[in-house]
Parts: structure tokens; C-alpha cells; sequence
């Protein structure tokens, strides 16, 4: 029995993946913190200032994304930054910086204290919330590997080559693609599936994964990557 294969997906600056194709059963989904900390109403960024609906953008794109993931059978992880309540695990620059602008990170605010573990804000929007028997990485910082067992699950579960939503672009997303691509999983990254802060930030970091042929992988719109998984639904 032959197993499905998808792709390729004409992507920037290379056609994803370099490889030719890839399967479900190692390929990832990973959904970068969409929290309401990040794009919520009285979350961490609102606190800071910064315009939701930049942060916002991608979440539709993504929740399509999700549902034809799930369908082809792809893995799918969620993480969530923050850290426990007891700020254990907040290092005392992060904590200065986070109040220096007006956001504290383990401050009461209108959704719970911030960027905390277990309070309101912390969670996923229900757009794209995790269901049962998908894996939420809890992490303390800006990358998805750092101080996480998010490795061990992938090489565990046999992955080799990932896709990313998330926000932010600039930050968790981009942190955690460069570390994914040191670390050999072949990686695309969905523009219209994320956001950041700062629009000059948002593009920058997407032409940052082109250059030198690619090097941290490559960007495509969410509706080729669709194209190709319904196009071999369809075969
Ligand atoms: C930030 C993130 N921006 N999820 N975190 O602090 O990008």
C-alpha cells in the first residue's frame, strides 16, 4: 500500500519542499501562540499598545488551515507562552522590560494577570483552540524549543518537516522556525497565517526567511498549501 504524499507547494524563495513532497504522517502543524495575551482584547499586547487588528489578521486563514490539516492528517501542536504563577521562570530582564512599557508580565489586568499560566489571557482564542489529543507545548519564552520537550514529541512522532502559523512573526514565530531549522526540519512558514506588531517588522521577517536561497525555509499564502492538500484529497 502506497501512502499519501502532498505537494510540492510553489513557495518563496524555493518550491516547499526541497524535497519534492511531504507526508502527513511526518509532517507538523504548529500554531504559535494565538492566545488572547497576544491578539485578545485587554491581553499583553493591547496592555503594550499596539494595534490587535495586525495581530488578528492571520486568525481566520489559520482556523481554515487547521480544519484541512486535521483532515489530512497532519500533527498538530499549539504552544502558549507564559510563565507559572509563582514567576519562577521569569527572568528578571524579561520582567523589567515587560513593565518598562507598561504591561507587567504577572500584573493584573482586565484579562487576569499577565501572560500567566492558567489565567484568562493565557489561553488559546476559540477560533483556533486546540481539541482533544492535540499536543500544547507550554513555554516560558519567545522560542517553542527553549525549555520544552517540543523536540522529543517531534523526533518521537517521526517529523521531519513543519509548517507554521502563529504570532508573532518577528518574535515567537521567527524564533522558533530559526531554531526548527538549525535543528534539520524542513520549514514553511504561512504569510497570511501571521501577524506581528509592527507591519516594517511583519515583512521583514518574512523576506529574512528568503534570503541565501531560503535560509530558515520558505513563506507561501495558506491557499497553496490548501491547493496541494486538496488536490491530492481529490487523486
Ligand atoms: C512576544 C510572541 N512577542 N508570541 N511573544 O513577546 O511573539
Amino acid at each position: 500500500m502506497t501512502s499519501t504524499t502532498f505537494g510540492p507547494v510553489p513557495a518563496e524563495p524555493y518550491t516547499w519542499p526541497y524535497d519534492g513532497s511531504f507526508a502527513p504522517e511526518r509532517t507538523a502543524l504548529i500554531n504559535i501562540d494565538w492566545q488572547v495575551d497576544f491578539c485578545g482584547p485587554g491581553g499583553y499586547v493591547d496592555a503594550m499598545g499596539y494595534d490587535l487588528n495586525l495581530t488578528r489578521a492571520g486568525l481566520l486563514p489559520t482556523q481554515k488551515v487547521l480544519h484541512a490539516a486535521r483532515d489530512a492528517g497532519l500533527l498538530i501542536i499549539h504552544t502558549r507562552e507564559g510563565h507559572r504563577p509563582d514567576m519562577s521562570d521569569l527572568p528578571p530582564n524579561k520582567k523589567w522590560r515587560s513593565e518598562q512599557i507598561g504591561a507587567g508580565i504577572g500584573s493584573s489586568g482586565p484579562c487576569g494577570r499577565i501572560l500567566t499560566r492558567g489565567e484568562p489571557g493565557w489561553e488559546i482564542v476559540p477560533e483556533v483552540a486546540p481539541i482533544d489529543g492535540e499536543v500544547v507545548i507550554d513555554k516560558p519564552g519567545k522560542g517553542s524549543f527553549y525549555a520544552t520537550d517540543l523536540d522529543l514529541v517531534l523526533r518521537t512522532a517521526g517529523i521531519t518537516h513543519l509548517i507554521f502559523t502563529g504570532i508573532t512573526t518577528d518574535v515567537c514565530v521567527h524564533t522558533t522556525m530559526r531554531d526548527a531549522n538549525d535543528r534539520g526540519y524542513e520549514c514553511l512558514l504561512l504569510t497570511d497565517c501571521t501577524g506581528a506588531t509592527d507591519v516594517g517588522n511583519y515583512e521583514a521577517a518574512l523576506k529574512m526567511v528568503t534570503m541565501q536561497g531560503g535560509v530558515f525555509g520558505a513563506i507561501a499564502p495558506s491557499s497553496a498549501l490548501l491547493a496541494s492538500l486538496a488536490a491530492a484529497a481529490a487523486a
